[in-house]
């Protein structure tokens, strides 16, 4: 069965608590049971999770190589802007598809959102689409894989 691991980093659980008007309204935990039936509804297993710690979001990214993931959905938070030690780790495990997701539209936000390290090395960004970029995300992991077969 394709497993897709989906991790969300820095204060992604505070969703649908506040800044309601930029992330909207859906609580974390309504989004990764959403995740959960759309990805139930296409035969494969999403494994969420969700840290505040950059260095748990590496590990998670190096496991999911070798635990032979067929990919991850990823929305590294402020970290997004930050951490080159996401991008190397996300730029370590290819061929291993990885795809970028925000709920907002980083590019029409403040500049020191407009920059993410890893895109480069991710097969897709998805941004400003809300949640279903999501569920986006793992459509284009799964169209990636069935290429690749
Ligand atoms: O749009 C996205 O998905 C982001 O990755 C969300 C991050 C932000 O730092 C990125 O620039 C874009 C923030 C996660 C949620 O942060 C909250 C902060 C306050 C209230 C609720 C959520």
């Amino acid at each position: 069965m394709t497993k897709i691991m989906v991790l969300n980093g820095p204060n992604l659980n505070m969703v649908g608590i506040r800044e309601k008007n930029i992330y909207g309204t859906m609580s974390f935990h309504d989004i990764i049971e959403l995740i959960g039936e759309e990805a139930k509804k296409r035969g494969i297993e999403a494994d969420c999770r969700q840290s505040n710690h950059e260095g748990d979001l590496v590990d998670w990214i190096q496991e999911a190589y070798f635990a032979q993931y067929d990919g991850i959905v990823m929305n590294p938070g402020a970290y997004t802007h930050t951490s080159i030690a996401i991008a190397d780790a996300v730029k370590a495990i290819a061929p291993v598809p990885v795809v970028e997701v925000h709920i907002s539209d980083i590019d029409e936000r403040e500049a020191f959102r407009h920059i993410s390290y890893a895109a480069p090395y991710c097969i897709a960004q998805i941004k400003g689409h809300g949640v279903k970029g999501y569920i986006e995300a793992m459509d284009l992991i799964i169209r990636h894989q069935e290429q690749a077969d």
